[in-house]
């Protein structure tokens, strides 16, 4: 498709088609693997536009281009972890800077502001993103980046993109939202009034758990710049063969975004209705609390599940989560295979209990990555695991 035209497609034309055409060279129709370290040079300086892949490569300038067209973005940057990619942001930031995050996120964004960049003197502090006046009581003179995530992981709270983002802008500081649990399919937070779209990659945009990969997405043309400069610099750039596999993933995001979606509903609606089970996290049920925002914020509320039994027992939790067989226990989500996983001791567990316990997020809670698998398989997996306590 000429790019002029996929500029004006839907989303699911545009992930099969941005950023790609068939190959000029051969007619090749998926974007080849460009696995070289260099490019030749007919004089010094002169070349096709490729100098050294740190730099640049062509299966990675492809998928930028896919992930900037699903943002709503002008600019796509791939990193070679989602970690990477909000480093990458945090590292633009100076000594004396003060960052505020959302108390409910990913633990190692936690761990990366905290551990690795607080001691280079910078701020960071976590608050409950949902409580606007909060938010605002929160900002300091200092504050330069607010952080935001939605739905949140694990707890899958909704938070009020624009809101946030006004609330940032008001101060002078840079809105970024890390969409990797909604994707671009739900949620383009750039709409809202975002500076930075961050994304692990290795979720639902590549969606089947064989790449890690991280991009940032803007309409900022300084963010750009800076954020191009530290990939040459830093270099944690992505292979071609992981930007192949993540470009392969982004064909079919929108059939498996819809799959997910319908089958975390049913799954979800299944944990409200069982005797032993006691709050249910999941955007689409009518008795969560961020349902109604999602309704006006996203177009569908994504495939990730979270629940305590009834009696929060850790015993009873940890027998569920050791005695399923199609959701298996594992760290990560967004594949096309059903994953659980118990926040408190895997993917939260370098957040201190104390400030976990005060978020709200139970030791007992476990959170599922719904797949996209036959539901009945699903909830009957499910409901033999609760029938064991
Ligand atoms: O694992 P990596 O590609 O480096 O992505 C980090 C990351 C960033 N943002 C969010 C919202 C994430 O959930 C993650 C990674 N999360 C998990 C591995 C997990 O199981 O929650």
């Amino acid at each position: 498709m000429k790019s002029a035209d996929v500029a004006k497609a839907g989303l699911g034309t545009k992930a099969v088609h941005a950023g790609q055409s068939p190959d000029p060279t051969t007619g090749a129709v998926m974007t080849p693997i460009y696995q070289t370290s260099t490019y030749a040079q007919s004089a010094p300086g002169v070349h096709q536009g490729h100098e050294y892949a740190r730099v640049t490569n062509p299966t990675r300038t492809a998928l930028e281009g896919n992930l900037a067209a699903l943002e709503s973005a002008k600019h796509g940057i791939c990193f070679s972890s989602g970690v990477a990619a909000t480093d990458a942001v945090v590292r633009c930031l100076r000594p004396g800077d003060h960052i505020l995050a959302s108390n409910d996120l990913y633990g190692g964004t936690y761990r990366l502001m905290r551990q690795v960049f607080g001691p280079f003197g910078i701020e960071s502090d976590f608050v409950d993103m949902s409580d606007l006046a909060g938010v605002k009581a929160a900002m300091k003179p200092n504050t330069k980046l607010v952080w935001i995530e939605t739905p949140t992981n694990p707890m899958v709270r909704v938070v009020d993109i624009k809101a946030l983002c006004d609330i940032a802008h008001a101060a002078g500081a840079t809105a970024a939202v890390d969409n990797t649990f909604a994707s671009p399919i739900l949620q383009r937070p750039l709409e809202w009034g975002a500076d930075l779209v961050v994304h692990s990659t290795t979720k639902y945009l590549g969606g089947h758990s064989d790449v890690i990969g991280g991009a940032v997405c803007t309409n900022n043309e300084e963010w750009n710049e800076k954020l191009r400069f530290l990939v040459k610099s830093s270099g944690a750039v992505p292979g071609p063969m992981d930007c192949f596999l993540t470009l392969r993933g982004t064909k079919t995001l929108q059939i498996r975004i819809e799959r997910h979606c319908s089958n975390a509903q049913a799954v979800a609606e299944f944990l409200e209705a069982h005797p032993k089970v006691g709050k249910v996290y999941y955007p689409g049920l009518p008795s969560f609390e961020g349902h109604e925002l999602a309704k006006r914020q996203m177009d569908g509320f994504g495939g990730m599940v979270s629940f305590v039994l009834k009696n929060e027992d850790m015993e009873d939790a940890t027998t569920v989560m050791s005695n399923t067989h199609v959701f298996t226990l594992a760290e990560s989500l967004g594949g096309v295979e059903s994953l659980m996983n118990h926040p408190a001791s895997m993917t939260h567990g370098s957040i201190p209990a104390a400030e976990r316990h005060a978020a709200g997020l139970s030791d007992t809670l476990i959170r599922l990555s719904v797949g996209i698998e036959d539901v009945s398989d699903l909830i009957a997996d499910l409901k033999q695991a609760l029938e064991r306590i």
